[in-house]
């Protein structure tokens, strides 16, 4: 309010320090707080202006807040079958792979919608789990090129190598509840029932 009252230019009349601290009486369960902090809290509002972000609908970080698992893996490439590590971040349904972790925006993104997850027998490499359509086709994901022009991804399927059967069973485990705890596919699924009268 103080933030406002000071620099928005339509509010005229200003609040000044003392009236700010009549303003806060009592706020403190009852108590007031001390003196010096309003005086201190009031000065630096009054010399600096603060923003609130906006969300512009551009800023991932919050998508990227509190995810299901995130960690360190392996990529093999779609065409190119070079291995690249690479963090991964699993949320809403779908996986991001970034370059670092602190990387604001991903280099792709792979919606797990009608994916399937399985694990791959430690044949050459150990560890391997692998994200494919059980229809065969390839996967609808999305990644950024080095110019930055987003384009589709070209994996017929997605194999990710985590650093042992441990982690490669959690990470497939989070992949298959994040698939199946999707509401769209309730909703799908009820559609499908309706159209073909299967109540089963
Ligand atoms: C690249 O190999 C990287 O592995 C890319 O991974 C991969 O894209 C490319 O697959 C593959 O050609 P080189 O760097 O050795 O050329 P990243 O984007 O993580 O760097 P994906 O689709 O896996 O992100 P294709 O299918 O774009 O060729």
């Amino acid at each position: 309010m103080l933030n406002t009252s000071l620099h928005n230019p339509n509010v005229k009349d200003k609040p000044n320090l003392q009236r700010f601290i009549s303003m806060n009486r009592g706020i403190n369960h009852g108590e007031d707080l001390p003196a010096e902090l309003l005086t201190k809290l009031y000065a630096s509002i009054r010399s600096e202006p603060f923003k609130i972000p906006e969300d512009d609908g551009n800023d991932l970080t919050l998508t990227f807040f509190n995810p299901d698992r995130e960690g360190w893996l392996l990529k093999m490439g779609g065409r190119v079958k070079t291995w690249k590590r690479r963090w991964f971040i699993l949320t809403d349904s779908c996986l991001y792979y970034f370059e670092y972790t602190t990387d604001k925006d991903p280099i792709g993104i792979i919606p797990l919608e009608n994916l399937c997850v399985r694990s791959l027998p430690d044949n050459n490499k150990q560890y391997c789990l692998e994200l494919y359509n059980p229809k065969g086709q390839k996967i609808k994901a999305c990644k950024t090129e080095n110019k930055g022009r987003v384009v589709q991804g070209k994996h017929q399927s997605y194999k990710l190598r985590a650093a042992g059967s441990e982690e490669r069973d959690a990470w497939m485990d989070a992949i298959r509840t994040c698939i199946t705890k999707d509401p769209f596919y309730d909703l799908v699924s009820l559609r499908k029932r309706k159209v073909t009268g299967n109540t089963c």
